[in-house]
């Protein structure tokens, strides 16, 4: 959906005109559950910075951040229907819904984040952008989400023992349950704005996620134990509504797909700094860190999640050549 810039609106053409001030003919919305400020949000500002320009001026972007539009499983309903223009979400939450989605998903399928930054940027990546249009939706480009790892508020984790009897919430996708009891713990799959709340009063003992997100959600302050076990590293997508899409002019719908690619850069900077700052932020506040942790026994029980989400001869296809790649 366009919306008319709210300065044309207030200021109206003609004072525009006396101020020689140009104003964008349409404002695209776009969702992200994470604050201002944060990787993906200052990616996806950038992004319209670059819009703006490559169109002289006539689209431009504005992130709702924060969750303003809802929590990610239910932002991607209102995205395919046109309600919201552009989402920056985990493709987590797109298991249910694009199949190619689940492999990237899958845990230790990347051998580091190198790895990953390699495949999506390659013909491989390319596929399953292309794997969102029979689902209303326009895959534009991938962001870096880093490796999720175990939080929890009961004791430091140095081995898959300690995990047992634990709770943790993971995002809203079976492959993650499954992924959380093949290690031996429970989990409860919960929307991102939940979890510290849930985490406080008990109901679950922990959760799953990046340095980042583990400190800008203040998970930091009710789990104190962060374990580095790297079982996920799901890469972030930005789409675009199919519907917008259907309404831009051909040299329109390619300054987006620009102006998306030109901010992976921007973002994998933002995001590699906001690492190490969370690290140390999240760290000097008293959370105990956890990063000898022999990462084997994690890989070597993900068998059964492999069998059960590689089930077709193309993702296990999908499989293949993502492990061969260099
Ligand atoms: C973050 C990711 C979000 C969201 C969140 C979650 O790392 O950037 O898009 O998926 O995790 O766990 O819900």
């Amino acid at each position: 959906m366009f919306h008319f810039s709210k300065f044309v609106a207030t200021m109206g053409a003609a004072a525009l005109l006396a101020t020689g001030v140009s104003a964008q003919d349409m404002i695209l919305r776009s969702s992200d559950t994470h604050p201002d400020g944060y990787p993906t949000v200052e990616a996806v500002k950038y992004m319209g910075q670059l819009l703006e320009r490559y169109t002289d001026g006539k689209i431009g972007i504005e992130v709702a951040h924060s969750a303003q539009l809802g929590e990610e499983a239910d932002t991607i309903e209102q995205t395919r229907f046109g309600a919201i223009d552009l989402n920056r979400i985990s493709l987590g939450p797109f298991n249910g819904l694009v199949p190619a989605t689940r492999i990237p998903s899958l845990p230790y399928i990347f051998r580091s984040e190198a790895h990953m930054r390699t495949v999506m940027d390659g013909p491989i990546g390319d596929e399953i952008l292309a794997a969102f249009e029979p689902f209303d939706l326009i895959g534009l480009a991938f962001y870096d989400g880093g490796s999720r790892s175990f939080y929890n508020s009961k004791k430091p984790i140095t081995s898959l023992d300690d995990l047992k009897g634990l709770k943790f919430r993971v995002m809203q996708s079976d492959i993650f349950v499954d992924m959380v009891k093949a290690l031996g713990a429970d989990a409860v799959p919960m929307p991102y704005g939940e979890v510290y709340s849930a985490i406080q009063t008990g109901v679950i003992d922990g959760a799953e996620n990046n340095p980042p997100s583990y400190d800008t959600s203040g998970h930091y302050e009710v789990a104190g134990y962060y374990t580095f076990d790297q079982h996920l590293i799901v890469p972030e997508i930005l789409v675009m509504s199919k519907m917008t899409w259907d309404k831009l002019s051909a040299d329109e719908q390619a300054a987006v797909k620009m102006a998306a690619k030109n901010s992976v850069a921007y973002e994998r900077g933002a995001w590699d700094s906001q690492v190490l700052a969370s690290r140390n932020k999240v760290a000097a506040a008293g959370s105990e860190i956890i990063t000898e942790i022999d990462k084997q026994p994690f890989i070597d029980a993900m068998g059964p999640v492999y069998e059960k989400y590689v089930d077709s001869p193309e993702l296990k296809d999908l499989v293949a050549r993502i492990q061969a790649t260099k």
